[in-house]
């Protein structure tokens, strides 16, 4: 096999669109199976698992491979779904095309859009095919339209339909100047001549792809130039360049239901697609880049990592370059791990078949591998080489697990990190700020998945409740106070005395000018904000040596604050006083001491909750952005901004953490499915009054309970 001869395809598209069923299509047309399995069947090569079956949709990416005249297509079959889009990204690291499913009955819609911020990204040669014409309400026109108006002008027809709708069954193809008349059971067309009425538009499509061929190469321009047109092979060429450097979408027509059209896909795909030779080097983690060279040392991408029962960890990777073989010793960096590769295989859905070797731009399977993770690199022991790993999304979701009891949590516990490890977009908080466990994950689907998952193969049940909020306390003026620890009892008593001075603290804050401040400590604090310390004792009222010990009880303090057990943040603190004891003050007096005068200074000095504060970005369709503004609105949320995005709508807003609980459930049933989300982390802010008192009640009633 030839680097050349490989095609990485990674089938794209919103939920529904027809990706899976396209997948069949494609590998019937390539005898690689004899009969086309169906999604409601549960029976396509795609969607083998158990869980996926159940539901009629992906959730795992697929890799299949067809062999079509001297190439081989390798085929990622991804799921729609915005919560699994950890699987789609992966994907696209691994792929050199993709192919965007358009449902004819519904455009562009949100997960395409979201899709299409990922191939940009990516700069990733991309074909739209234009899917569901046999549908009573295809609309192949205003698919078309939308597809132009969002990505561009470079998205261009190749194909018109004739008759979508019922019955749907000619496709015109603008580039063979043919028209393709499939029989009832789809498959292989009879090639009529185009009608006279649709003559005049498939030429003027046809002129266009001639252009567009033309443009992107200075030889063939002057060709075209020269003679008026382009002869096949030249116009095939300029339409390969024209791909690969994104300069043209090709967008095809296509009914994978009845698998008419995928054949000719599959042909453009193996005849104008690019190889792995024709896309940009692969970037590396040292800022340099690697070149997909056959004869280069060999380099793996791990993009994928499952459990399957009986076999263990399964591995999908690329060979970003060189000739991996059967029984090759790689090492992974990463984990300072030497990984055998003791068989290789290519993939066909859940079947395997073994091979003895793959090259540089092919992707394949490897199973027990002893330490390696996705996004590892695997190279030749000494290699710098690393691949840039994959970015995958923010979290939009954050639910506690309810804990069973001691020895069922360590057994959870154990799962989650199973599962964790092969999901990259689960993320596991053991917070001991909020003692709890808080999984961060894309959405509710994606919780429920991995609660089934935990519940069929490690046989535990898991309970989600409602996470805590991790909110900061501070102070907002000065205050003084002083207390003293006096304990008697028996023969060794307890003393100590601390007069402290507590301030809000800010960046380029002057040094007290009624104090002499003798030592200087400034803590970062590991929750963010500081915690400056400042010794004014003159004239020996406290010995320094208990400074130590003072410090320590301050920080007891900050770790659980006065007024919710929460951390505090940004505050100065001078201890300018106090009184010792020669025989009674010891460490653990001054400790105790040091905690109750912050907690009294603390209280007097306005004291102020803060909540963490998120960016919300939602994309969303024209028609439900009122319902989501109003629900904003009971969110305390404030409105930073709003966008048209062509059909779409993006609002930006600022909202706490604490009004997000549950937020893509409500999203989805407010917006029937037609809104988007993200959230990043924004920072701290105050909470009002009344929200203030609120918490403070709560906690003390819990306070109470406990
Ligand atoms: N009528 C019709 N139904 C289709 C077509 N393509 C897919 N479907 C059906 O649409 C549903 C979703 O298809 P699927 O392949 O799972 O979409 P995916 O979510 O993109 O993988 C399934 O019930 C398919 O049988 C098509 O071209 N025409
Ligand atoms: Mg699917």
């Amino acid at each position: 096999m030839e680097t050349k001869n490989i095609r990485n395809v990674v089938l794209l598209g919103h939920s529904g669109s027809g990706k899976t069923t396209f997948a069949e299509c494609m590998l019937f047309e390539a005898n690689n199976i004899t009969r086309r399995g169906s999604v409601t069947e549960g029976n396509t090569s795609s969607d083998y698992t158990g869980i996926e079956q159940e539901r009629q949709n992906s959730i795992f990416s697929s890799l299949m491979h067809a062999n079509w005249r001297d190439n081989k297509i390798n085929i990622i079959d991804t799921p729609g779904s915005d919560d699994f889009v950890g699987e789609v990204i992966s994907s696209m690291k691994v792929a050199d095309t993709g192919v965007m499913l358009l449902n004819a009955k519904g455009g562009v819609e949100v997960g395409t859009e979201l899709i299409w911020a990922y191939v940009s990204d990516y700069e990733m040669p991309c074909i739209f095919v234009i899917n569901h014409l046999d549908n009573e309400k295809a609309d192949y026109e205003t698919t078309l339209e939308q597809a132009q108006s969002r990505f561009g002008s470079k998205v261009v027809p190749i194909q018109f339909p004739l008759n979508a709708g019922d019955g749907f069954n000619q496709i015109v193809d603008c580039l063979r100047m043919v028209v393709y008349k499939f029989p009832p059971t789809g498959g292989k067309p009879e090639k009529i001549d185009i009608p006279e009425d649709q003559i005049n538009r498939a030429q003027e499509i046809h002129n266009q792809l001639v252009e567009i061929a033309a443009e992107n190469d200075e030889g063939l321009m002057e060709i075209f130039f020269d003679q008026g047109t382009l002869t096949e092979e030249e116009l095939t060429k300029g339409l390969q360049i024209a791909l690969a450097s994104q300069q043209f979408f090709p967008v095809f027509c296509c009914s994978a239901e009845m698998n008419m059209g995928s054949g000719r896909i599959m042909g453009f795909i193996n005849d104008i697609g690019p190889s792995p030779l024709d896309r940009p080097e692969a970037p590396l983690t040292n800022g340099g880049t690697l070149k997909c060279d056959k004869d280069g040392e060999p380099v793996l991408f791990l993009y994928k990592i499952i459990t399957e029962p009986k076999v263990g960890k399964v591995t999908y990777f690329k060979v970003f370059s060189g000739v991996v073989r059967s029984g090759d010793e790689l090492y992974n960096n990463a984990t300072n791990t030497s990984e055998r590769i003791s068989q290789l295989y290519e993939a066909e859905g859940k079947n395997r078949n073994t091979v003895d070797e793959l090259v540089a731009g092919d992707i394949g399977v490897t199973v027990k591998l002893k330490d390696s993770h996705t996004s590892n690199t695997l190279a030749k022991k000494g290699s710098e080489t690393t691949i840039a790993p994959i970015n995958f999304p923010n979290s939009r979701i954050r639910v506690a697990v309810k804990p069973p009891s001691k020895a069922e949590m360590e057994k959870l516990s154990r799962a989650l990190h199973m599962v964790a490890e092969e999901d990259p977009t689960l993320i596991i908080e053991q917070s001991s700020e909020l003692n709890q466990t808080i999984l961060h994950a894309q959405g509710e689907l994606h919780l429920e998945i991995i609660r089934f998952r935990i519940e069929r193969i490690f046989n535990i049940g898991m309970e989600f409740i409602k996470p805590k909020i991790s909110y900061r306390e501070t102070i907002t003026k000065a205050a003084n106070a002083s207390y003293r620890h006096k304990k008697q009892s028996g023969g060794s008593g307890q003393f100590a005395e601390v007069h402290m001075r507590i301030e809000p603290y800010y960046e380029g804050m002057a040094k007290p000018g009624d104090l002499s401040v003798r030592k200087e400590e400034t803590d970062e604090l590991p929750w963010g904000g500081k915690l400056v310390f400042l010794w004014c004792i003159v004239g020996g009222s406290i010995d320094a040596k208990f400074s130590n010990a003072i410090k320590k009880g301050i920080m007891n303090k900050m770790m659980e604050g006065p007024l919710t057990g929460s951390r505090c943040q940004d505050i100065r603190v001078c201890i300018y006083d106090g009184k010792m004891h020669p025989v009674d003050s010891n460490d653990m007096a001054f400790q105790l001491a040091a905690q109750q005068v912050f907690k009294i200074a603390f209280e007097d000095a306005k004291p102020q909750i803060l909540e963490p504060i998120y960016d919300l970005e939602i994309l969303c369709d024209g028609d439900v952005m009122g319902d989501i503004m109003s629900d904003l609105q009971t969110r305390r949320a404030i409105i930073m901004g709003m966008d048209s995005e062509g059909h779409y709508q993006k609002i930006k807003a600022k909202a706490p953490l604490a009004e997000l609980y549950k937020y893509s459930s409500s999203l989805r049933s407010l917006s029937q499915g037609k809104a988007k989300f993200n959230l990043e982390f924004s920072g701290y802010e105050s909470v009002t009054n009344d929200i203030q008192q609120n918490l403070k009640k709560e906690y003390h009633a819990d306070l109470e309970m406990a």
